[in-house]
């Protein structure tokens, strides 16, 4: 890629899209957004505020076959992905993708398929975890054995509230699908079995909800791990991971910023949802992506293979949260194309 800044088209203009114009604009370097893809206009027309020279174009198709962009930026909601993600591969235009790949094994198989004849990895997905400061320093830890062997992790999710639209699927295929990516790539081993226990229910969450969950993986080297999903715990967002380790333990996640003592009270500002708590992580995700397109090498974060593997994962999950049980894994080699 020879551009000074790269023409970034952004596929949609929703929340975590227009979070991501805003990003390339003023927190990234050495891209722009040159095209705004997204057929609402009063969403397009915000999203222009953002980036006044950028094109817009209802399609994706629109904007490739006008040369206007050099990669694209897919944040349209998962079930939209495969056929976007096809169009950008066809035209050989690097592509970061908001997770999920898409939200189902079979479609994820046919992009890795579609990518792989290709003469190198083209998709970067959206898990934005590994790209926070924190997992990135457990996850050293863990590699260097400082403490030991890692035995387990406890996983905390919790969301203060979620929109309408989120059903009870998307505790996994929205939710916990950010585990299924990252609790495998701090331990260094892939999930064997999943199980999803119901206990008391928040009665704070709307009727069509059953939750809190807690989740429980193994994973083929024997680690445990348990992940607390909550969706409507009212205070604010917490994402905490503890690893307990052969000879010690490691908390990440703790609310950070300024501690007052107040009114007999003691008290730390809470984040209220996923676009403060993980703000540093989204921009890191993106820079490093830019400079990977802008190296040639496309892709230095999750890939696609990753994406399909937690597909996989999100369908057993689903599987264990209709119908109960210990549910297995089919463990997949990774092809050469992705190591
Ligand atoms: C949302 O879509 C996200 O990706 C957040 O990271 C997650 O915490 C939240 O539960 C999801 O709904």
């Amino acid at each position: 890629m020879t551009h000074d800044s790269i023409r970034v088209g952004v596929v949609g203009a929703g929340l975590m899209g227009a979070d991501h114009v805003t990003r390339i604009q003023h927190r990234v370097s050495g891209a722009h957004v040159e095209a705004i893809i997204e057929p609402d206009a009063t969403r397009a027309g915000a999203a222009r505020e953002v980036a006044p020279e950028a094109r817009i174009f209802a399609g994706m198709d629109d904007a490739l076959a006008a040369g206007a962009v050099d990669a694209v930026v897919i944040a349209v909601p998962g079930q939209f992905h495969e056929p976007t993600i096809l169009s950008a591969l066809e035209a050989r235009v690097p592509v970061f993708c908001e997770k999920p790949l898409t939200p189902d094994p079979e479609s994820s198989r046919r992009i890795v398929e579609a990518e792989q004849r290709l003469d190198k990895p083209h998709i970067q997905v959206g898990f934005m975890r590994r790209f926070d400061r924190e997992y990135a320093q457990l996850r050293e830890l863990i590699a260097s054995g400082l403490s030991g062997e890692l035995l387990m992790l406890h996983c905390i999710h919790r969301n203060a509230g979620v929109a309408e639209a989120y059903n009870q699927e998307m505790l996994i295929t929205d939710s916990v699908v950010h585990e299924l990516d990252a609790v495998p790539w701090l331990a260094g081993s892939p999930i064997r079995t999943i199980e999803v226990k119901y206990g008391r229910r928040n009665s704070l969450a709307p009727d069509r909800l059953r939750e809190p969950i807690l989740v429980l993986l193994e994973l083929a080297n024997g680690v445990l791990a348990n992940i607390e999903m909550s969706v409507n715990i009212q205070f604010g967002y917490q994402v905490r991971t503890e690893a307990v380790f052969e000879s010690g333990a490691a908390l990440i996640g703790q609310p950070a910023g300024v501690q007052q003592w107040r009114d007999g009270q003691i008290c730390r500002r809470e984040h209220a949802d996923f676009t403060t708590r993980f703000a540093d992580a989204y921009d890191r995700e993106l820079q490093v992506w830019v400079d990977a397109v802008r190296d040639g090498t496309n892709v230095n974060g999750p890939t696609a293979w990753d994406g399909y593997e937690v597909a996989l994962a999100c369908e057993a999950g689903l599987r264990a949260l209709h119908h109960g049980g210990v549910v297995d894994l089919d463990q997949q080699e990774r092809p050469a194309f992705y190591s």
